[in-house]
Parts: structure tokens; C-alpha cells; sequence
């Protein structure tokens, strides 16, 4: 396979203006007509036309009316070429495809009958030659035509122009989309679908009408996207001053589906993970799912659709963006701080669950990557998530203000344009007069940089000097890293636990003081400091860094009580807890008793009945690391050590905070109707994690109390709650809870597809059990929600059984690796990264991880995606 670099970029011969589509619909034998009108780009030094194409049956090729033969142009590989051209060309081209037969999910494909697409990346070359690169933009008129009674419902990016019968049995839609787009957003559906719609008035008084379509029998699912877009839409008004530009918007739901939802233009297509919610079938955590990316997909609308990316390598330019954004309007839609900070939280630990490790892996690459294989592997947590931090920087840099004016500047300067990271950094700076250079590191440089501070007191001088200290480990093919341009917000905190009004460099700072770290190493000076102050560093999580700081545990006794900054007094509890978890990891790898000691207790049990802090504050602060974030503390990992002290730790819990656990447990019933809002929720999330911890130390009473909110729970989230109380404490009902679950939701597809996640993650659970599994008659490979609610979560989420000492999980990994890549390379790929970090685990370990992945790599014939992430891990 072809590594493609960031430094070869050149401009494309030849731009579209206009692209005609014309698709006669049919499942084994769809007809695509092409018309492009072209023209030859002044920017490019290169001859030709070039065309992406990736398994199409080439049918007629002309140009400018003739028809061309082979020899006139030539195919090889994913390209067709035309030697020689005028400078206006007008090609037509007919390519015929299979959708029926494309279980990859990626281009033109048929899920339950229907069809749908996916073409980002590039999936538009597997639906007709095309220069598919998103640095071509043309505008689209799309004919669709299909059978009426098997796909009533043709729908295609922007607006509906003209519709009517055929006359066979066969009808047609034609749409057009006034703006011009890359080929990478474009999308029809065909299908038998129906629709919640509204009518919906846009700031500037025009007249919307949006759509939500998903399959008959789910429209009583469909009201929480529906409100979700239209909070979208008036968020995007407000905060950015950014418009609905068009008089259509909809979004399509359906059940195969690589990702999470794609931004085609006024045809947002949807797993129906994210569009399908009612309170019997979905959980909180779904609700703020679909919430976030309602609005993720919409806001790309004008960050990454109005202005989109010049090549595959500014994909951060879109995501990372659009991300921040989706972020923001969460915290917004709660409108408290304390609520927009249990979100932050929420982020944080995402970005240490998920990205500190791609970081520090094989797969490590820069928000703007320099290389890649395959595009689809670069759809990461880096380039969406941390990209997202590095977004968040600039806001924190320059204030809101300031970061809206960079917005509007942006805007004005690149609307319909195809640009860079570089062009948006440069808006930022324009917009601030600031110089932003060396911020230009956090998009080439990857891995996670590690911030060390260390703090001097002067009584005499009353002065209090935080040095910072930067450092960046290496990652693949970067040995060496310059220093980051980070901004570090501070306070301190006095003995009463107030934060002090700060002096820096003689100029009044608040309360917390924005420090810019940019050199290797910096010291700080606090003035009229009165008493010696515990600092809270690196507050609202203000940079994608790992802190160290020499806390003594009063000083995080004194954070986890007092820090006005929810975040760091979250990450106080987090870093008492770890410390913890680490040295039990430690004694039963050494055969010592597991103790844990009273001062973490009562800091938890403090924190646990203050009723002055919001539920979901508590719950959040109450949590543990998980086991592989705890893995990831540690040189040598052995996962049954760190499930075995984390569930001591877990029971010890139960047992010293059961009277006030079953306390909280009451308190925080939510009765009546049910609402997905913050603070029912957070009342939820807090009930339910006591609910766990008590189970994590059960006895019949415990167990009657689970079993209790499993048979009358009115929602799906204390319903899931208990029935993974009642499976982890292994209570006598367990079993029979689990096939009542099945039966009552057996034909609610993604209800199923929590029946077999929560057994997946079941400590209970090892590979012979996932193997009977799949030979339930709901499970299958092709559908990837439901590959990924087993065995994803068997090889993500139960990481003691996974990695059996006996290497079968290994084994069992490369077996499915290898039947999804035979189906589906982008999702085999995911699966593929479950043993990115196998270098750290104990040697009887490593050697069978290592032998998985040989396995997987020696294993002929394998997709560019599933390849490009074996060979990495070997490297
Ligand atoms: N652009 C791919 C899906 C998403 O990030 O919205
Ligand atoms: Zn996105």
C-alpha cells in the first residue's frame, strides 16, 4: 500500500463547474450518467484529466460529444486519466454499480431494502468518476429514479425541483443544491421512510422546513432530534451569528452505518443510534448523544461544508472545529456552570480514556497528520477531539470575543473556499493581532506534552513562584519536539479554601491568572501572596496536557474540598483515587492485603452528601478511573490485578458509604414523567452509582433493591442501571432479568444492541461466552452497532477477560478482525486498534498480543485500512 504525504499536495488539473447526476435506482444494476462541465485550473502546472474510480463498470466515456475509447485516456489503479484536453471540456460518463453487493457501507449501499450513501472520505469515486478530492467544489443537480411503491421517498442534497411518474412503476425526483460542494458531501437516499416535519423560522424571517426520517413504526421516536436541530439552529444564530442557508434541512436515520452521522449538504444522513429516542428505549446518555450530534452535523453546515477542508490532511480544520462547537452548544443547552462544567469533565475524560493513548501509540499522529495509508484511519480522537482542544485554546487565548471576531474573520475571508488549519490559525491571529507562530506546533507536532510545575513560597517577600516546565515524549518519526505555546490557567487557593486575588508581574490577575507557557521552562511570580497557598493548576482543563505537580494528599484533601474550578476539584478526587488504585494494583500483583484508608472514604463521603453541589457534580467526582485508564499509569499493565483492586477498592466503597449511598439512593428518585434534562439526569447518574457501588458489596437486600428498579423503572436508563447491577453482583435474578429484557425489546434494534453490550463489559463474561453469543439469532457481523455492542465492548471494555492469560481473547480478536475485513475494512480497522498497546503489557502477554497481530498481518489478503494499523503496531 501507498503512503500519501502532506508535502506532495499539488492543485487539480481541472475544477468543475456544474456535475449532473442522473442514478436509475436498482439493487444489483444501478445506472450512473454523469455530465461535468470542466475547466482547466490556472493554478495547476499539471496536463490531463485526472478521475477517481474504485470498482465501477465503465460503460460510455465522452468528451465534448465524442466518444473517447481506450487509448484516448487510461485506466490504472483508483485513476482514470485523459491525456490531453481543451480547457473546457464537458465530459459524460456512464457507470454501472451493485449497491446490493457493497457490504461496506462506504459509497452507494442498500441497508433493509433502501438505499443510502456514504462518500466521505472517498467514497464518491466508488459511485462515479469524479475528481474526489474536497478540493474540487461544483454545484449539483441530482435526477433520482426508482421503483414508487419499493422507494416511495428519493431525496438528494438542497432542494426538491421537480417530481413526478415514469409511468413503468417507476418515478423520479429531481434536486438541485444551490451551493457548490466537494464531492464528498453529497448524498441521495431512496427509500420507504416517513417523516416528522416542521416549519421553522430562521432569524432573518425566511421559513424552513425540516425533516426527521426514519423507518414506519419509529415516529414516536423521532421528537428529541427534531427539538435538537431546531436548538441547533437558533444556537448557531446566537453564538456565531451563522444562518440555515437553505429552505430545506433533513436528517435520515438508518441502521447500517459506519460512523455516527454525516453532514451531507441539507441531507445529514444518521446512525439511528443518534436520531431514535423515546424514554422506554433510550438512556440519558443517548439523549445527550443525540443532542451533540444533531448538532455537530448541523454546525458543520458552515464550518466544513460552506468552508471545507483542501485536502484529507486538514480534516482537524472541519472536525476539530465543529467539535468545539457541538461542545459548547451542550454546555449552552444547561446553561448553568456548574452543569457546563460536568461536561468539561466529561470531555476531559474522554480525551485521557481515548486520546492520551493514541498519543502515546503507534498510531500517534499530529491534528494535521503528514502521512497517512488510508484517510478512513484518520477519523481519530486526535484530529476530532484533541483537534477540539486545540480549538478551545485559541478561545482561551483570546477570550470569547476574540474568538468570535477570529470566527467572522474566517468566514469573510474563505466562504466557498477549500483551506488549510493554517488559514483558520491566521484568522485567529488577524482578527487578535496576536501572534499565533508558535501555536502553528499544536497542529504539527503530535503526542501529549507534559506540563511539570513546581511552586516556592517566600513568606518575607510574600511571593509564591510557579515554574513550569515543558516537555513533549517522541512519537512515530518526531524524536524531538519544540515547545508548545500553552496556556495554563491557575489559582490558589488560601488555607480557608478561597481562592486568592491574584498579583502577576505587578498587574491584578482575578482569580485565575491565563499563564502562556511558550519557552521550555518559565517561572511565574505571584505577589501579595499573605499565606502559603495550594495551587490549582491547569484549571477548566485549559490545555490537552498531562500535569505534574507534587501534591501531597491534604493539598488534594484541600482542591477536592474547596477549588472553585469544578474541573480541578474533580481532578483533585481523580488524582487521590489513582494514587490509590495504583499501589492496590501493586499489592496484589505482590500478594498484600487490599486496604484503603479512611481519609479517601470520608473525602467520598463528603462529597457524596453535599447536597449544596449538583448530582451530577457528585457522581462525576464519586467515579473511578477506569481500569484502562489506570493501565495506563502503569510501565507493565496486568489487567486482572487492576480489575482485582478497582473492584476491592469499588466493594469497600459499598460497604463504608452504605448508609449514605442508600440515602442518596432515595434522595435522588426522579418520579413523574420522564425528562433527558441535565439535572434529572444528574439526579439519575448519582441514584444509579450508588446503586452500583452498593452492588459492588451485595447482599439480599441490595440485590432485592436492584431487582426492584428493574421490574418498575419507568425509563431505559434505571432499567440498564439495574440490570447491570444485578449481572455484575451476579444476583440470584440476574439471568432472568436479562431474557425479560430480551423479549421486551427483542425487535428494538438498538435496545438489542444493549442487551449484548451489557453482557460484553460483564466481568462475568469471558471469550467462550461471547462465542455462544454470536450464535444468537440477533447477532451479525454486517450491521456494525451490533458488532461493536459485542465484540468491541468484550475487547474494549472487559479488559480482564480479554486479556486471559491464556491468549484466547488475542485469539478471538484476530479471528474478527479478519471476518469484518472481509465485509467492512473501516470498521475491522476500529477493531484492529484494540492491541495499539501492546507493547506495554506483561511479557506472557506481549509475546501472544504480538502473535495476534502477526496472525492478522501475515493473513493475505487484508484492506489498505486493517493493514496500515497491523503494520503500525509492529513497527
Ligand atoms: N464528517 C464525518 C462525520 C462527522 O464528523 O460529522
Ligand atoms: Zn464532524
Amino acid at each position: 500500500p501507498q503512503t500519501i504525504y502532506r508535502k506532495d499536495y499539488t492543485p487539480p488539473t481541472y475544477l468543475v463547474d456544474t456535475v449532473e447526476l442522473g442514478f436509475d435506482l436498482d439493487p444489483d444494476r444501478t445506472i450512473v450518467a454523469s455530465r461535468l462541465a470542466m475547466v482547466r485550473n490556472p493554478d495547476s502546472v499539471g496536463e490531463g484529466i485526472e478521475l477517481h474510480g474504485v470498482n465501477l463498470q465503465l460503460v460510455t466515456l465522452r468528451m465534448n460529444g465524442k466518444t473517447l475509447h481506450p487509448g484516448d485516456y487510461d485506466i490504472s489503479g483508483d485513476m482514470l486519466r485523459i491525456p490531453s484536453a481543451p480547457d473546457e471540456v464537458t465530459l459524460e460518463i456512464e457507470t454501472l454499480t451493485a449497491p446490493v453487493k457493497n457490504t461496506t457501507l462506504n459509497g452507494l449501499y442498500v441497508s433493509n431494502g433502501n438505499f443510502f450513501t456514504q462518500c466521505e472520505a472517498e467514497g464518491f469515486r466508488s459511485i462515479t468518476y469524479f475528481p474526489d478530492r474536497p478540493d474540487v467544489m461544483a454545484k449539483f443537480t441530482v435526477m433520482l429514479r426508482a421503483d414508487k411503491k419499493k422507494y416511495p421517498v428519493l431525496l438528494s442534497n438542497g432542494n426538491l425541483i421537480d417530481e413526478g411518474d415514469l409511468g413503468d412503476g417507476r418515478h423520479y425526483a429531481k434536486w438541485e443544491d444551490p451551493f457548490k460542494k466537494p464531492s464528498y458531501l453529497f448524498a441521495l437516499v431512496a427509500a420507504r421512510l416517513v417523516c416528522q416535519e416542521e416549519t421553522f423560522r430562521l432569524k432573518d424571517g425566511r421559513d424552513a422546513l425540516l425533516q426527521v426520517w426514519v423507518e414506519d413504526g419509529n415516529l414516536d421516536k423521532t421528537d428529541y432530534a427534531m427539538q435538537s436541530l431546531k436548538n441547533s439552529i437558533r444556537w448557531d444564530e446566537e453564538r456565531f451569528g451563522l444562518e440555515l442557508d437553505l429552505d430545506r434541512f433533513m436528517i435520515v436515520a438508518v441502521s447500517d452505518f459506519n460512523m455516527g452521522a454525516m453532514e451531507n449538504k441539507g441531507l445529514n444522513i444518521f446512525n439511528t443510534k443518534f436520531v431514535l429516542a423515546n424514554p422506554r428505549v433510550a438512556t440519558d446518555v443517548d439523549y445527550a448523544g443525540i443532542e451533540a450530534v444533531v448538532g455537530h452535523e448541523y454546525f458543520h453546515n458552515w464550518t466544513g461544508n460552506r468552508v471545507t477542508c483542501r485536502d484529507w490532511f486538514q480534516l482537524s480544520l472541519k472536525e476539530g472545529l465543529t467539535v468545539f462547537r457541538d461542545q459548547e452548544f451542550s454546555a449552552d443547552m444547561i446553561g448553568t456552570d456548574s452543569g457546563r462544567a460536568v461536561t468539561r469533565i466529561e470531555q476531559v475524560r474522554t480525551l485521557r480514556q481515548a486520546q492520551f493513548p493514541e498519543d502515546a501509540g503507534p498510531m500517534a499522529h499530529p491534528v494535521r497528520p503528514d502521512s497517512f495509508v488510508e484517510i478512513n484511519n484518520f477519523y481519530t480522537v486526535t484530529v476530532y477531539e484533541k483537534g477540539a482542544e486545540v480549538v478551545r485554546m485559541y478561545q482561551t487565548l483570546l477570550g470569547r470575543e476574540g474568538f468570535r471576531k477570529g470566527m467572522d474573520l474566517y468566514f469573510e475571508r474563505h466562504d466557498e473556499q477549500a483551506v488549510e488549519c493554517d488559514d483558520f490559525r491566521a484568522a485567529m491571529a488577524d482578527a487578535n493581532n496576536r501572534d499565533l507562530a508558535q501555536f502553528e506546533r499544536w497542529y504539527s507536532q503530535a503526542g501529549t506534552p507534559v506540563v511539570t510545575a513546581s511552586g516556592r513560597y517566600d513568606a518575607g517577600a510574600g511571593a509564591f513562584a510557579l515554574t513550569l516546565t515543558q516537555s513533549c515524549p517522541p512519537t512515530p518519526g518526531q524524536p524531538d519536539k519544540l515547545p508548545f505555546h500553552i496556556p495554563v490557567a491557575v489559582g490558589l487557593l488560601g488555607a480557608s479554601g478561597k481562592d486568592m486575588h491574584l498579583t502577576l508581574d505587578g498587574a491584578k490577575a482575578g482569580t485565575t491568572a491565563i499563564l502562556e507557557l511558550t519557552e521550555p521552562s518559565q517561572t511565574f511570580r505571584f505577589t501579595g501572596i499573605k499565606e502559603e497557598p495550594t495551587p490549582s493548576i491547569l484549571r477548566d482543563f485549559s490545555a490537552p496536557v498531562v500535569l505534574e505537580y507534587p501534591y501531597t494528599d491534604e493539598q488534594l484533601l484541600h482542591l477536592f474540598s474547596h477549588d472553585s474550578d469544578p474541573v480541578n476539584r474533580w481532578e483533585a478526587g481523580q488524582r487521590l483515587a489513582m494514587e490509590r488504585l495504583l499501589k492496590m494494583t501493586a499489592a496484589v500483583g505482590s500478594g498484600n492485603k487490599l486496604a484503603l484508608d479512611d481519609t479517601f472514604i470520608d473525602a467520598m463521603r463528603k462529597i457524596l452528601v453535599d447536597a449544596s453541589l449538583d448530582a451530577a457534580f457528585r457522581e462525576n467526582a464519586l467515579l473511578l478511573p477506569s481500569e484502562s485508564m489506570v493501565a495506563e499509569q502503569m510501565d507493565m499493565v496486568n489487567p486482572q490485578a487492576i480489575h482485582l483492586a478497582r473492584q476491592a477498592m469499588r466493594h469497600t466503597i459499598g460497604t463504608s458509604l452504605r448508609k449514605e449511598l442508600l440515602a442518596q439512593y432515595e434522595a435522588n428518585q426522579t418520579p413523574g414523567e420522564y425528562s433527558p434534562d441535565a439535572v434529572s439526569a444528574g439526579k439519575r447518574g448519582l441514584k444509579n452509582l450508588a446503586l452500583a457501588y452498593l452492588s459492588a458489596a451485595p447482599d439480599d437486600d441490595i440485590n432485592m433493591l436492584a431487582q426492584r428498579q428493574f421490574d418498575r423503572a419507568g425509563n431505559m436508563t434505571d432499567r440498564v442501571a439495574a440490570l447491570v447491577s444485578l449481572i455484575h453482583s451476579a444476583a440470584p435474578g440476574a439471568a432472568d432479568a436479562l431474557e425479560r429484557f430480551y423479549a421486551e425489546f427483542d425487535n428494538e434494534a438498538l435496545v438489542v444492541d444493549k442487551w449484548f453490550a451489557i453482557q460484553a463489559a460483564a466481568p462475568g463474561t469471558d471469550v467462550a461466552a461471547v462465542r455462544e453469543l454470536m450464535k444468537h439469532p440477533a447477532f451479525t457481523l454486517k450491521n456494525p452497532n451490533r458488532a461493536r455492542s459485542l465484540i468491541f465492548n468484550f475487547c474494549n471494555g472487559n479488559p480482564a477477560q480479554f486479556h486471559a492469560p491464556d491468549g484466547s481473547g488475542y485469539a478471538f480478536w484476530a479471528e474478527q478482525v479478519k471476518a469484518l475485513d472481509a465485509l467492512n475494512p473501516q470498521v475491522a480497522s476500529r477493531l484492529a486498534r484494540s492491541m495499539d498497546r501492546w507493547r506495554r503489557y506483561a511479557p506472557a502477554l506481549q509475546t501472544q498480543m504480538k502473535g495476534a497481530l502477526q496472525k492478522v498481518s501475515g493473513s493475505g489478503k487484508l484492506s489498505n485500512d486493517v493493514n496500515e494499523v497491523v503494520s503500525k503496531a509492529l513497527t
